[in-house]
C-alpha cells in the first residue's frame, strides 16, 4: 500500500468562480496529486448535518450548513503518497483572516473569502477520510481500487 487516500472538495464559494476551480485543479495536479473520483452535486441540508456531524452546536454550525447547500459542490478522491497532510498542507489553515497572512500562497489564502466561505475541504485523519469517502462514493471500493488500480498510479 503505497497511496494515501483523501476526500477533497470544492465549496459553493469556489463553484461560483470557474477560473478559481481551474486554478484549484492546475494547483492539485502541480502538486502530484491524482484524481480518482470526481462528483458533481449539490448537498441537501440534511446530507451536510451528516457530513459535519462533528460540528453540530458549534456557533458557526448554521451558516456552516445553510453555504454548503447554497450551491453546487465538486467532490474529489485525492491519492498521494501522504494525500491527507499535503492536502491540507495545499489548503491552508481554516481561518481566512489569518491565512492570508500566514499562508498566502496556500488555496484558502489566495482565494478565501471568509472563516465559513474558505473553498475547500479536507479530511483530517484516514478514519475520517474512509467515512467521507464512503458517504460520497458509496460504490467506490477501497480494497478492489487497491487490487486492480493502484498499481498503474505508482510510478
Ligand atoms: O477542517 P477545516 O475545514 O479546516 O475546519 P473545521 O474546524 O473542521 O471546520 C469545518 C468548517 O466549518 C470550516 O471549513 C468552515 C466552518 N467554520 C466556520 O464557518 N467558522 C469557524 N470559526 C470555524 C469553522
Ligand atoms: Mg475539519
Amino acid at each position: 500500500r503505497q497511496l494515501q487516500l483523501t476526500l477533497a472538495i470544492l465549496k459553493p464559494d469556489v463553484t461560483s468562480r470557474p477560473h478559481i476551480v481551474q486554478e484549484i485543479r492546475n494547483m492539485i495536479l502541480e502538486n502530484n496529486f491524482y484524481f480518482i473520483r470526481s462528483q458533481n452535486l449539490q448537498m441537501s441540508q440534511h446530507q451536510i448535518r451528516t457530513f459535519y456531524k462533528e460540528h453540530e452546536g458549534k456557533f458557526f454550525h448554521n451558516r456552516l450548513v445553510n453555504f454548503m447547500s447554497s450551491g453546487r459542490i465538486w467532490t474529489h478522491i485525492l491519492a498521494k503518497e501522504n494525500a491527507i497532510k499535503d492536502w491540507r498542507n495545499l489548503m491552508g489553515p481554516t481561518k481566512v483572516f489569518k491565512t492570508v497572512h500566514d499562508e498566502p500562497d496556500s488555496i484558502r489564502g489566495r482565494f478565501g473569502l471568509t472563516d465559513t466561505r474558505n473553498c475547500t475541504h479536507g479530511s483530517d485523519s484516514e478514519e475520517t477520510a474512509r467515512r467521507e469517502i464512503k458517504l460520497f462514493f458509496p460504490d467506490f471500493n477501497e480494497e478492489s481500487w487497491r487490487q486492480l488500480d493502484e498499481q498503474f498510479y505508482i510510478s
